[in-house]
């Protein structure tokens, strides 16, 4: 779904319960901006309903189409995702191209999407966006085939060649989902791997453009010093469509693996939810979420809203959370500061990450607890085991063995369990 057009008129309803409408329509604008069409204005209504047949009541639509008219538009894009007989409608009587606002999300993920899943995973969400549309999205489809021109190229397109194109996109998306189970029972094997290695996950979530890519780079800088593993950062909306995984060691000897994933965004399409839910689903095996917040965004809590909300979709529930409020350097607020479950920081400038660090180990390590353990002598594997893979405090000599004073957590405390003299 390449767009090659590049002026465009973006179209709102407002229903009356909407307090975001405004900041939806301005990202509406950065939305189109990522795949460099220019918004020349904007039309908006005030219904208590959007119209079922034309999206906008009916006078709105000449309206609309006087005004892209005197701007010299050539695109209009719609604020919510429209139905197939809406773009139908709209399209035929605006005489232009209509695309809405799944279609653009849609369209960024194709074009950033680089790993082979992300890919399969973008093409399904079109497919199946478009198998209901495929007589409204005549000049969508056309514009496949390398055409620009508005409206009506592929009016004669008869019902057989319709029919045709319906199975061909049907045995696609079989074949899409049965390549995307496989892919999803990889991922599961790999997360019941790193669950049973007994290193706690601590996953990065939140809204796009909040600095989460920013921020792993910023721990891994600190805490690892290996500059290649570093992941892709940029501004733009959805500059990270994959999931990273890196491990990180505290000084003392603790470990944790960090991930990075996609970001999210208001009214993100439901079938690209679904389709990316196997990417997204990484963070439901985390110990701990770090919520990275935009602080500096005024909608920052709606930002929030959303993400928790899209979490929630995905079946991503009852996960500790830290709210990391980045950007706070843009924000004008004290930082960095932190409480109890949230933390002030610039991921950008380095403040507030010791901050972060400190409480990560918190919420991660509290159930470690400091024991006591007599190995004798002969048990030189469990010695050189817990100097290697444990912070241990203290080592003296006794007669019977080794004594040990080693911060463990419940799963080795039940290994060592034979060793252990006190707590
Ligand atoms: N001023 C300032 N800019 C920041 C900070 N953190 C990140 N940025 C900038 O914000 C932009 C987005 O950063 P990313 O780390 O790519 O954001 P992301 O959350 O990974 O975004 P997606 O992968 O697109 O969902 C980049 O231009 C960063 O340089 C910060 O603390 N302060
Ligand atoms: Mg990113």
């Amino acid at each position: 779904m390449d767009i090659l057009v590049e002026y465009a008129v973006l179209v709102g309803v407002q229903e009356q319960t909407n307090e975001h409408f405004e900041y939806e329509m301005e990202e509406l604008k950065n939305l189109a901006e990522a795949i460099d069409v220019h918004v020349v204005g904007s039309v908006t209504q005030n219904l208590e309903r959007r119209h079922p047949t034309h999206y906008v009541g009916k006078g709105k639509v000449s309206e609309i189409k006087r005004f892209y008219e005197e701007t010299d538009a050539n695109l209009i894009i719609f604020n919510d995702e429209l139905s197939p007989s809406q773009i139908r409608n709209l399209e035929r009587e605006l005489e232009v191209k209509v695309i809405d606002r799944t279609m653009l999300i849609l369209d960024i993920f194709a074009r950033r999407a680089r790993t082979h899943e992300a890919r399969m995973q973008v093409e399904l969400a079109q497919l199946q966006y478009t198998l209901p549309r495929l007589v409204g999205l005549r000049a969508s489809l056309s514009r496949q085939g390398g055409g620009t021109g508005g409206g009506f190229q592929n009016k004669g397109a008869g019902e057989t060649k319709l029919e045709l194109d319906r199975r061909k996109i049907e045995d696609q998306i079989s074949k899409l989902r049965k390549d995307l189970d496989h892919v999803r029972d990889r991922r599961d094997t790999q997360r019941k791997q790193r669950k049973r290695s007994g290193i706690p996950v601590v996953s990065i979530v939140g809204y796009t453009n909040a600095g989460k890519s920013t921020l792993m780079n910023a721990l891994l800088r600190k805490m690892d010093d290996v500059i290649s593993k570093q992941v892709y950062e940029e501004n733009m909306l959805f500059a990270t469509l994959d999931t990273s995984v890196r491990r990180l060691s505290l000084a003392d000897n603790k470990e944790f693996l960090l991930t990075d994933t996609v970001g999210f965004v208001s009214k993100l399409p439901h079938h690209l939810v679904k389709a990316f839910r196997s990417t997204l689903e990484e963070a439901r095996g985390a110990d701990l979420l770090l919520h990275v917040v935009d602080v500096s965004n005024p909608e920052y809590r709606y930002m929030m809203e959303v993400t928790n909300e899209t979490l929630q979709d995905v079946g991503v529930e009852n996960i500790p959370t830290i709210n990391v409020f980045n950007k706070s350097d843009l924000a004008g607020v004290p930082y960095p500061r932190d409480t109890a479950d949230s933390v002030w920081i610039s991921a950008k400038n380095g403040e507030g990450l010791d901050e972060l660090i400190d409480l990560i180990k918190k919420k991660v390590f509290e159930q470690y607890i400091t024991c006591k353990l007599l190995v004798p002598f002969d048990r030189g594997d469990v010695v050189s085991y817990l100097n290697d893979k444990a912070n241990v405090k203290k080592t003296e000599y006794e007669e019977e063995g080794t004594l040990m004073t080693v911060e463990m957590d419940g799963s080795e405390r039940v290994k060592f369990e034979e060793f252990i003299v006190s707590h």
